[in-house]
């Protein structure tokens, strides 16, 4: 389905005037107000074709109703998110999980809704069906030369999906690593796994990226091959300039400093960008910014001083990317939440007084510096990421406007109730 522009201005209309009311409060104290507005009217967040459906966890899973049945269906849900806050406007898809049949076709449906691919993601921690080689032992760290060339010939065939869909970059996350002591030799893997990633880059396009996307545990649990940032930071230094890491908020253990991570990796220009998600524990995947907001405009803050440091373009230089999903909301409204929470960082962080900022780091006055900090982090700027929606043609309350049109329900009558979408 796709939702007519009249229908959210209508409803922009009825909220028109309590908008008008808070923007106006949260503009006077904001100097750039124009350019804030612009900036996260340039901001685009991709979505992950594996999160349109409900997620499962080990222990079972609970299939929405409605859910996207096929690549051109979760296509469609990506456009009704943009269609109601025009900062959803790319895919990231997960190969063998959506594999484009007819990529001309899927190429034309997603320029109808207005979107763009965004990094492909390749999957050898699941064995397929009819492949001859088995990962349960790992894939690109492998012992056995045809599992990883197996591997690597997969990943290949992501890039050239890629290529003809015109994504430029390639996410590549392994799950190798071993779960008891003594079953890996960790410099025989590190070096079969650089070998292999060496095979992948020069497959690269030559505008092409990779990302390398580090995990501290699991499915593995006593070592993992790309375990954190160092070690990514080890893999794309040997690899060549076209090889960055690739942060998911989920992938460290308890209590990391993440914003001083992002901070490094973005100095030595090696910052691929992101998966957002929110955790307690683990890899949660959970909705941005639901557990601890606060890590996340302190990662935004260092995100925008950094690249503003090295003159970066925030919209197109970091691959923006969600990694979200779980099973007890609509996926839809999940998501929503998510890239919300994102503009909320991102516009929080653009409002941080940066020359007081760094003259009270300089004067080591530590009281005034959080006092800068938390300024900032303690405006409610809500009504400038609907400002920039409304003006780039979005609804000024996209959750609401999701209910009121009831595109669920339309969904569940176009789809069905028994509808199970692919991924994990
Ligand atoms: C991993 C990692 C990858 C994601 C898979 C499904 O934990 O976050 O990015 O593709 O899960
Ligand atoms: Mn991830
Ligand atoms: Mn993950």
């Amino acid at each position: 389905m796709q939702i007519e522009k009249y229908k959210i201005d209508g409803l922009n209309n009825e909220l028109l005037a309590d908008h008008k009311r808070k923007f106006e409060f949260v503009a006077t104290d904001v100097t750039n107000v124009e350019d804030v507005l612009k900036k996260l009217q340039a901001f685009q967040i991709a979505i992950p074709s594996w999160a349109l459906g409900t997620g499962g966890t080990r222990f079972g899973r609970f299939s929405g109703k409605g859910e996207p049945g096929s690549l051109e269906e979760k296509i469609e849900d990506v456009g009704v998110l943009h269609s109601l806050n025009k900062s959803s406007g790319a895919i990231s898809l997960h190969i063998p999980w959506d594999i484009p049949k007819n990529a001309a076709a899927i190429k034309a449906l997603a320029a109808q809704h207005g979107l763009r691919f965004d990094a492909m993601n390749s999957n050898t921690f699941q064995d397929q069906p009819g492949s001859s080689e088995s990962y349960k032992f790992g894939s690109l760290q492998h012992v056995d030369k045809a599992v990883r060339d197996q591997a690597i010939a997969h990943n290949i065939e992501v890039i050239k999906h890629g290529i003809e869909l015109g994504s430029k970059s390639l996410t590549v996350w392994l799950a190798d690593g071993s779960s008891f002591p003594g079953q890996l030799n960790f410099r025989g893997a590190f070096e079969r796994t650089l070998d292999s990633l060496k095979q992948i880059y020069a497959a690269l396009p030559a505008d092409w990226k990779l990302y390398l996307e580090y995990k501290c545990y699991e499915p593995n649990f006593y070592s993992t091959t790309v375990a954190d940032w160092g070690q990514s930071l080890l893999y794309v230094s040997k690899l060549g300039p076209k090889a960055y890491t690739l942060v998911d908020l989920g992938h460290h253990l308890p209590n990391a400093n993440i914003e001083q991570i992002v901070s490094l990796l973005l100095m030595e220009g090696r910052l691929a960008g992101f998966h957002f998600n929110d955790s307690k524990y683990g890899d949660d995947d959970l909705t941005v910014g639901s557990i601890n907001p606060y890590q996340l405009f302190l990662i935004f803050n260092e995100l925008v001083e950094g690249m503003d440091v090295r003159g970066m373009d925030h919209a197109n230089d970091l691959g923006w990317m969600i990694d979200a999903s779980h099973n007890l909301k609509d996926p839809i409204e999940d998501l929503l939440q998510s890239v919300q929470a994102i503009q909320i960082a991102y516009a929080q962080a653009l409002l941080v007084d940066k020359p007081a900022l760094q003259a009270a780091q300089k004067a080591n006055d530590v009281a005034l510096a959080q006092e800068i900090l938390q300024k900032a982090y303690r405006t409610d700027v809500r009504a400038l990421v609907s400002e920039a929606s409304l003006r780039a043609g979005g609804a000024i309350d996209p959750i609401g406007a999701y209910r009121k049109l009831q595109v669920r329900e339309n969904l569940i009558k176009e789809r069905g109730e028994k509808t199970v979408a692919t991924g994990l």
